[in-house]
């Protein structure tokens, strides 16, 4: 049966090299490809799970209208691009092109993403989001810090004598990763998690540390002070390679573990240890995840603690250095481009970009000259993904034109007057980089389209047509419907880098030209001094942060107490093994793992209010409230609660009815996890 060799292009870590059988026309298997170093082992069970999502039967195959009543009739494709292009091209005539919203969510990864900009930058322009909910709070500290976002090869783990997974849970959310901290645990190294929560990655460290949520930068601060106090800094290195290191010295200076203490709730004996730790052991790598960099104060918390591994020489060697992105994939920009950073800068002026994606429902209701008319959105799910639910339902609601290109009905789909049907990664070729390995690789065409199914570079130019574009200007930027004009739009990207042809990489992946397996060990950083930067201008000049790295308490916070004591709790809402966010738990073969959402409650707080496992509660606060089953978990810190984040509405547990839109202090990311609330019981 034939094997083809494709990539994962979900927003994971993993970024999978997978082989799938196909036979007459329908995908068998998901098989692994140990041609990729980093995940020999194969797809994990979302990745099995394709089988039965390409035909599961929800999935969306043919264009779909609202009716009146709210429910969807199914129309035809020329029924949809009339309607689609007659209303674009009135609203251009009537508020100018910036009347329309292109949305996107970060669904798939590819360097076909990049046709939508382009379509509305023929319409005439547009308004669109920037920053992203994901990242970057830490890529722009890690910038700032260390001149670029890359880190060391995936494998390299294993060669660490102390790993400190930093508000990261690769259990569950980067399991490729776990087997080359076991090589390392092996070898005697040594794991120290922190995190509120006692994940499965905890279960295999030495010392769990479990900090207040939003506190880590004072942690880091105290850790720096013992690492000052016992002559633990690593000179040599500091003088050569470090600028600031004394300003720094005196800024923790009375950052003491017992003042840290205060703030993060970790004793002041386990801060002197982790000092140790990290003064001691060499090669020591600091791995931190996403999830803490959501809060208000995260970038310079992320500088905080980039600058332990600064202090200590654990930067550019083997087995050392700061494991956040590595981004030398990133070699066509367009692949950072669905994940930009800054607001893209359009040189030809003609797209207007004016809202945070962190605060987008307020942001489009308030939008004005023009006002708002229409919504495109795709490979996302903003109803449910992005902060304060009820602003992002009520902006949808204000418009005349919604059209979502979704593959199933998701909670924006429902939202949508038009729909229309989305292709599966196994449907168009493209090709895709990754941020935790280096691997280029093809995502390779597999199947043909069910149904109706057009992927959108298709949508575009058959809208395009419709709407009178220049047809040598929409041939220049849109590759046509067939494969064979995929694979030359596909080739045209790859021809500056010989090495990465459409041949070579049908076989399998392939680093990118240039890749660097242990990152700076050249020791060139490209900041402003050439050095990695504890003290940082431009930290100043651009984000009106403190030039040193520093804590403040989060906006929101149990220890601020602005809400007068009325929501005590921390609610997080991480990311769980069998989904990507909201996508793959419309599936049996996930939601046999757990079909409902569950709130974890530590048994103090459980205790105080009454709350038994499997009662229902209320989670509160002034912004909304959900339902959902309770659950004693006793490895939760006290004052928090949890629940993983991607509930559709229907099934409840939809967590961003409680979050609120705020930037983090750098990099435009999304602080939803500055997040109150209260608990109480309903029955
Ligand atoms: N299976 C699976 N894998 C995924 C994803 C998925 O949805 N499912 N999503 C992908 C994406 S887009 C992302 S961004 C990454 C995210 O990958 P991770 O960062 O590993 O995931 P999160 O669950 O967001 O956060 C990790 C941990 O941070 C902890 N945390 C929260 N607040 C704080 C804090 O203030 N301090 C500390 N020290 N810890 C804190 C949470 O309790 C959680 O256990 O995963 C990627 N991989
Ligand atoms: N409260 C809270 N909220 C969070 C987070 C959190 O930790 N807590 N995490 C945040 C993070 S890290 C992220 S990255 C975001 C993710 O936010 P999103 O990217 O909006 O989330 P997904 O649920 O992955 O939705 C992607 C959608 O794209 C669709 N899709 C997949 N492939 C394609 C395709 O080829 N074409 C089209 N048209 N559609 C496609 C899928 O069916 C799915 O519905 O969520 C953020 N939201
Ligand atoms: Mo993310």
């Amino acid at each position: 049966m034939p094997l083809l060799t494709t990539a994962c292009p979900r927003n994971c870590y993993s970024t999978c090299t997978i082989r799938a059988e196909v036979e007459d026309g329908r995908l068998r298997r998901i098989l692994p490809h140990e041609g990729n170093r980093a995940t020999p082992e194969g797809a994990c069970l979302k990745g099995l799970s394709y089988v039965e999502r390409v035909v599961a039967p929800g999935r969306i195959l043919h264009p779909l209208r609202r009716r009146a009543d709210g429910s969807f009739e199914r129309i035809s494709w020329d029924e949809a691009l009339d309607a689609i292009a007659w209303r674009l091209l009135r609203i251009r005539e009537e508020h100018g092109p910036q009347a329309v919203l292109f949305y996107h969510g970060s669904g798939t990864k590819g360097l076909l993403n990049a046709v939508g900009p382009a379509f509305w930058r023929l319409y005439g322009g547009y308004t669109t989001t920037y920053g992203d909910l994901c990242w970057p709070a830490g890529l722009e500290a890690t910038r700032l810090t260390l001149g670029d976002n890359k880190h060391n090869a995936p494998w390299d783990i294993a060669r660490a004598r102390l790993i400190i997974l930093w508000g990261k849970n690769p259990a569950e959310t980067n399991i490729h990763q776990m087997p080359f901290i076991e090589e390392s645990l092996r070898a005697r190294g040594r794991l120290v998690v922190i995190d509120p929560r006692r994940t499965q990655t905890a279960e295999r460290a030495e010392l769990l540390v479990q900090p207040r949520p939003g506190t880590d930068g004072a942690l880091a601060l105290s850790i720096a002070h013992v690492l000052f106090r016992d002559g633990l800094v690593d000179r040599p290195f500091v003088e050569a390679q470090v600028l600031g290191a004394d300003r720094y010295a005196a800024r923790v200076r009375d950052c003491t573990p017992e003042w840290a203490e205060g703030i993060t709730g970790v004793p002041a004996r386990y801060v002197e240890r982790l000092g140790r730790m990290l003064g001691e052991t060499r090669p020591a790598t600091i791995c931190a995840g996403y999830g803490m960099q959501r809060y208000t104060t995260s970038g310079q918390t992320m500088r905080a603690i980039i600058a332990l591994l600064a202090l200590t020489g654990n930067v550019g060697r083997p087995g050392a250095g700061w494991i956040f992105a590595n981004l030398q994939t990133d070699i066509f920009g367009a692949l950072r481009d669905p994940l930009a950073l800054y607001p893209p800068e359009e040189p030809d002026g003609v797209a207007r970009v004016s809202i945070p994606t962190s605060v987008l429902g307020r942001g489009m209701l308030e939008t004005r000259d023009p006002e708002l008319k229409a919504l495109w959105v795709e490979r996302g799910n903003p109803v449910t993904q992005n902060p304060e639910t009820h602003a992002v339902l009520e902006a949808l609601r204000s418009l005349e034109l919604r059209v979502v290109v979704e593959q199933f009905m998701t909670d924006t789909a429902r939202e949508a007057d038009i729909v229309l049907p989305a292709k599966t990664m196994f449907e168009q070729s493209d090709v895709i980089g990754a941020y935790w390995h280096s691997y280029v690789q093809l995502k390779q065409k597999v199947l043909e389209p069910p149904g109706e199914v057009k992927p959108e570079s298709e949508i575009y130019r058959l809208l395009a047509e419709r709407m009178g574009f220049p047809g040598d200007e929409v041939a220049a930027a849109i590759p046509g419907p067939t494969d064979a004009e995929v694979d030359a739009w596909l080739e045209a990207k790859l021809a500056p880098w010989p090495a990465l042809s459409l041949d070579r990489l049908r076989e399998g992946p392939v680093l990118v030209p240039g890749h660097q397996e242990i990152a700076f060990e050249d020791a060139i950083f490209p900041t402003p001094s050439g050095k990695i930067e504890l003290w940082s201008e431009e930290a100043r000049r651009r984000w009106k942060a403190d030039e040193l790295p520093g804590w403040s308490a989060p906006e929101e916070s149990a220890s601020r107490d602005d809400a007068g004591g009325r929501y005590p709790l921390h609610f997080l809402t991480p990311n769980t093994k069998n989904r990507i966010h909201s996508q793959f738990n419309n599936l049996e073969m996930i939601r046999v793992h757990g079909d409902h959402p569950v709130l974890d409650l530590s048994p103090d707080d459980a205790r105080q209010r009454g709350i038994r496992s499997g009662d229902r509660v209320r989670i509160r606060n002034d912004r909304g409230s959900i339902e959902m089953e309770a659950r004693i978990d006793f490895g939760l810190l006290p004052g928090c609660v949890s629940t993983t984040n991607g509930w559709w509405i229907p099934e409840g547990g939809t967590v961003n009815f409680l979050s609120k839109g705020r930037e983090t202090d750098m990099g435009h990311g999304a602080a939803f996890h500055d997040n109150l609330v209260e608990v109480e019981r309903i029955g």
